[in-house]
């Protein structure tokens, strides 16, 4: 093996070598939550997408992320090509928004991120509101920051096996050439 292991404290911040490893750590870990008490983790994946860059609101989107007790584990800016949005999005291929929708996703640059808590993939989907903004509850972050249906600020995976997929999708290569991820933080 090429990479190094490195101890993991599962109450800290980052583990690299989890996601370097992959789905093999993905599954059934557990970390203590500040009262001690032992709780099952879950990774979700997430996009803070063009129209929130582009505002500057990827600070506010992160308080409201860490506000409801999700960690940003990984987090990264870049800029997605076609092929990245065509690939990211295949699933929604046969809708009428699927062209428009890559379109948006390569008009600037995303932060992609992997967020850790309990039940975190229900739980950001409940931080990110509805698709819609319009039918977005109060307090979320795309009733408060998304600017339409379309450019809706974020996205969040929409199950625990998507997030496995979405995660290794948007991060394994690139970070396994990466040093970045490479220290704990503690
Ligand atoms: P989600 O992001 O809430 O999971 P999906 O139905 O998976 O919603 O759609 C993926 C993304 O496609 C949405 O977040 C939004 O950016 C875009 N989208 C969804 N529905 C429409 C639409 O009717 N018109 C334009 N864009 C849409
Ligand atoms: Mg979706």
């Amino acid at each position: 093996r090429r990479h190094t292991r490195f101890k993991c404290d599962w109450s800290s911040d980052v583990c690299s070598s989890d996601l370097l490893l992959g789905r093999r750590y993905m599954a059934a870990q557990s970390f203590s939550s500040p009262q001690g008490k032992f709780m099952a983790k879950e990774r979700t994946f997430s996009i803070i997408k063009p129209d929130a860059t582009r505002r500057n609101l990827t600070g506010a989107i992160n308080a409201k992320i860490e506000g409801a007790g999700l960690r940003i584990v990984a987090q990264r800016r870049v800029k997605w090509k076609q092929a990245d949005a065509k690939k990211f999005y295949a699933v929604h291929k046969a809708r009428p928004f699927y062209k428009d929708l890559v379109k948006f996703m390569t008009s600037g640059p995303i932060v992609i991120q992997v967020l850790e808590g309990e039940n975190a993939v229900a739980k950001y989907r409940q931080v990110m509101g509805a698709t819609n903004p319009a039918n977005a509850e109060a307090g979320t972050i795309r009733k408060e920051f998304a600017e339409s249906i379309k450019a809706n600020s974020v996205h969040g995976s929409d199950s625990p096996e998507n997030a496995k997929k979405e995660i290794k999708m948007c991060f394994k290569a690139k970070d396994r050439k990466s040093t970045r991820l490479n220290s704990s933080h503690t």
